[in-house]
């Protein structure tokens, strides 16, 4: 018999046969887990969504202009990973008070967010032209270099401290290389700060962090008829000052087996044996000045917020 396995359960069988067990961040954000980092966003201890919302409203106007064509040139502003696009509407209220000429095409991986987010801007914004997309980065840069005319691509809330170094690199070149002299890129970084901080964002106090995490075990249950048991699993996290990155894992709390129904396969975890599932990495204005310059793009005009935690960067080509 010849099974068509998914792309969550190829993925799940390589990160779970390898050591240490890896699962992508990516498969975090199924409708509930989308719904789990909204209620992140609102956390005490979550910083970086209100650092930006503060950028936004302190230079909107500035960053606005930074972003759009000068000749009222019709352009497309694309958004990678919108969510709820909440931020991203103080930005698209100022450029359509400025009168420029532009259609929203927001990404996103999650069909229930960008139901959530067309839905509300419909309602808000009712003069905005809208063209949503649901799928993951790849196949959207794609489609970034087959579209035509004037772009301004924005990635914010720090998705990109989500790729590893290498990676980070690549996927910038890549969003990079479709770009015409006169389009941007905004991109949001979240900054290294005190350490207490960083980790505390990841590891809230209500445990919202942590069912966020955990919903990844319940999307593999019923996405791929595996039989996590919540009851002996951990969220875990930390931050290292060194390379600036906050790694996530869910720990087994007991030697365990699991089986996967969907990849007809059993896998064992020793007792106290993790499963990495993120890394929000942290940066430093000159690391993201060299970041830049090595994907060939320049900083036009950087904003931060007044207590210096998050950068919104404007690139060009
Ligand atoms: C959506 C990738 C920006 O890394 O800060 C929040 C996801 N993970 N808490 C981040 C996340 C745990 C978030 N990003």
């Amino acid at each position: 018999m010849v099974t068509v396995l998914s792309d969550l359960a190829q993925h799940v069988a390589k990160g779970l046969r390898q050591t240490p067990k890896a699962i992508s961040s990516m498969y975090f954000y199924d409708d509930a887990g989308s719904r789990l980092f909204q209620q992140i966003m609102e956390l005490p201890e979550y910083y970086p969504t209100r650092a930006e919302f503060s950028i936004f409203r302190e230079h909107g106007a500035a960053i606005v202009a930074a972003l759009s064509p000068e000749a009222g040139e019709e352009f497309a502003l694309v958004e990678l990973g919108a969510g709820d696009g909440a931020k991203t509407k103080l930005l698209l209220h100022e450029l359509l008070e400025a009168g420029r000429p532009f259609t929203y095409v927001p990404v996103d991986i999650s069909e229930g967010a960008m139901t959530g987010l067309v839905a509300a801007l419909r309602q808000e914004l009712p003069e905005l032209q809208v063209a949503p997309a649901v799928s993951d980065y790849f196949t959207a840069l794609h489609q970034l270099r087959t579209r035509p005319g004037s772009k301004a691509v924005l990635f914010l809330g720090s998705n990109i401290g989500n790729f590893h170094p290498a990676e980070r690199l690549s996927f910038l070149s890549q969003l990079a290389a479709p770009l015409a002299p006169t389009d941007r890129l905004l991109i949001g970084f979240d900054l290294q700060k005190d350490p207490r901080r960083i980790r505390a964002a990841y590891d809230d106090a209500q445990g919202v962090t942590a069912a966020f995490n955990l919903n990844l075990l319940t999307r593999l249950n019923r996405e791929l008829g595996a039989d996590f048991d919540l009851a002996h699993w951990q969220h875990y996290t930390d931050y290292s000052p060194l390379n600036g990155a906050v790694r996530s894992f869910l720990v087994s709390t007991r030697a365990q087996q699991v089986h996967i129904e969907a990849l007809d396969e059993t896998f064992d975890f020793a007792a106290w044996e993790v499963i990495h599932t993120e890394n929000s990495y942290k940066f430093t204005l000159p690391q993201i000045e060299e970041l830049a310059a090595s994907a060939g793009l320049r900083v036009v005009t950087a904003f931060t917020d007044a207590e210096t935690d998050f950068a919104d960067v404007v690139l060009a080509t």
